[in-house]
């Protein structure tokens, strides 16, 4: 039987032994997706409820979501559909202020797998800089991601800016990220949301109009 609670005990403790648990758990035939939901996952959230309670430490956190990427990084060419014809260009980035970005680099892997061309403009993206990434790489959809409550606003800013600049019409937009709701996507006038990664990826397909 898969050991997943020791995966997610290596996540939690931030052991670089969870890559070699990883590979290990692969080459017994488990699934990428089993392994991302029901031993990684769970560990980073047992990582961010210690944080909130003070149990952990944030070189601690950072441990752990170093490790949780190279876990990621071996399951990447295992995620998704790999489906072979692009379903157009995502810019992606982390709102200004911002420096997490696990969850965003998650959401565009999977967008990959899907067949979109993800841009990846990494954390700490300004209003400015999406706008020109938007003029830069013309994408059919723009997703930002924010993890903190006060730079969430930020999307709102890049909505405007991208209002002032003309190009509003051009780009779908889809914001996502743990404090994000679908009310605050209503009340900002993005035209999407998305819970989790996979969510993100199917809101996606229908902003483009494909259904798979
Ligand atoms: Co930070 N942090 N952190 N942190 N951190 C949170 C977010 C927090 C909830 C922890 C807590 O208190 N419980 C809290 C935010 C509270 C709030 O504002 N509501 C918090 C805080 C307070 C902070 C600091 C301010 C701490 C400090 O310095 N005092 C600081 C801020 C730094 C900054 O950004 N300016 C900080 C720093 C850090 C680290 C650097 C140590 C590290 C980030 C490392 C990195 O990303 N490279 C870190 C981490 C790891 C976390 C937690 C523990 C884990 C986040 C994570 O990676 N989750 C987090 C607690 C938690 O969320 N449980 C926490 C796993 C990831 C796969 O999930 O990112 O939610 P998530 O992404 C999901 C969905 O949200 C969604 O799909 C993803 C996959 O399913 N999604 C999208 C995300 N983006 C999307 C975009 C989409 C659609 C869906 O469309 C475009």
């Amino acid at each position: 039987m898969a050991d997943f609670g020791t995966l997610k005990q290596a996540i939690i403790d931030g052991e670089s032994g969870a890559v070699a648990l990883t590979e290990s758990l692969i080459s017994e035939g488990i699934g990428a997706r089993e392994i991302l939901d029901s031993a990684l996952l769970p560990g980073m959230d047992v990582v961010g409820e210690r944080m909130k309670s003070g149990e952990m430490f944030i070189p601690e956190v950072l441990f752990s979501a170093q490790i949780m990427q190279s876990c990621l990084d071996v399951l990447k060419p295992l995620l998704g559909d790999n489906d072979a014809d692009s379903k157009g260009v995502v810019v992606l980035g982390t709102v200004e202020g911002d420096v997490h970005d696990i969850g965003k680099d998650l959401v565009g892997l999977m967008l990959s797998a899907a067949g979109f061309e993800v841009v990846n403009l990494g954390t700490d993206i300004n209003p400015e800089q999406f706008v020109a990434a938007v003029g830069e790489h013309k994408p059919r959809v723009i997703g930002m991601s924010g993890m903190l409550t006060t730079t969430i606003p930020g999307m709102a800013r890049t909505i405007a800016a991208l209002k002032d600049a003309g190009l509003r019409e051009s780009v779908q937009v889809i914001i996502g990220g743990a404090p994000v709701t679908q009310q605050f996507a209503d009340e900002i006038g993005a035209d999407a949301y998305g819970g989790n990664a996979a969510s993100a990826v199917d809101k996606c397909r229908e902003l483009v109009g494909v259904t798979a």
